[in-house]
């Protein structure tokens, strides 16, 4: 009885401590109502915004429309696509950030990266406590 007590309260610590830090993760919808789209503009929609390790990105498009990479810097400034294997496809890429630091990404379809806007550099911060 006494284990099994221990058990109980061994579950609700893990729910009280690990169910608010994943409830508080935000997800963010790339674009808002626009989604990821050409003609867009990221910067302004990533400003002010903080983008914190856990948190969710939603990129929506029309499949085959667009597309989403995960690049490195150099890759953002000038619009380096990478291998389409690497590509997410679904119309519905959500990717967590998992890491602080600075991420970019961008679509690699035509010229939307380098002539349309279709790239999103932001920085993401460790939670902190209040
Ligand atoms: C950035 O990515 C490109 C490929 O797109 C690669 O060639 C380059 O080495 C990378 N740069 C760094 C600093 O990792
Ligand atoms: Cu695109």
């Amino acid at each position: 009885m006494a284990s099994n007590s221990k058990q109980v309260l061994a579950v609700l610590v893990v729910i009280g401590v690990v169910l608010p830090s994943l409830t508080l993760a935000t997800e963010f919808i790339v674009g808002d109502d626009s989604g990821w789209n050409t003609n867009f503009d990221y910067k302004a929609w990533a400003k002010g915004k903080v983008f914190t390790v856990g948190d969710k990105l939603v990129f929506k498009y029309p499949v085959g429309k667009h597309n989403v990479f995960k690049v490195n810097g150099t890759g953002f400034h000038h619009c380096i696509i990478p291998p389409a294997n690497e590509a997410f496809t679904t119309g519905n890429d959500i990717i967590t950030v998992l890491t602080p630091g600075k991420k970019w990404y961008i679509c690699g379809v035509g010229k939307h990266c380098a002539k349309l806007g279709m790239k999103l550099a932001i920085r993401v911060v460790l939670p902190h406590h209040h």
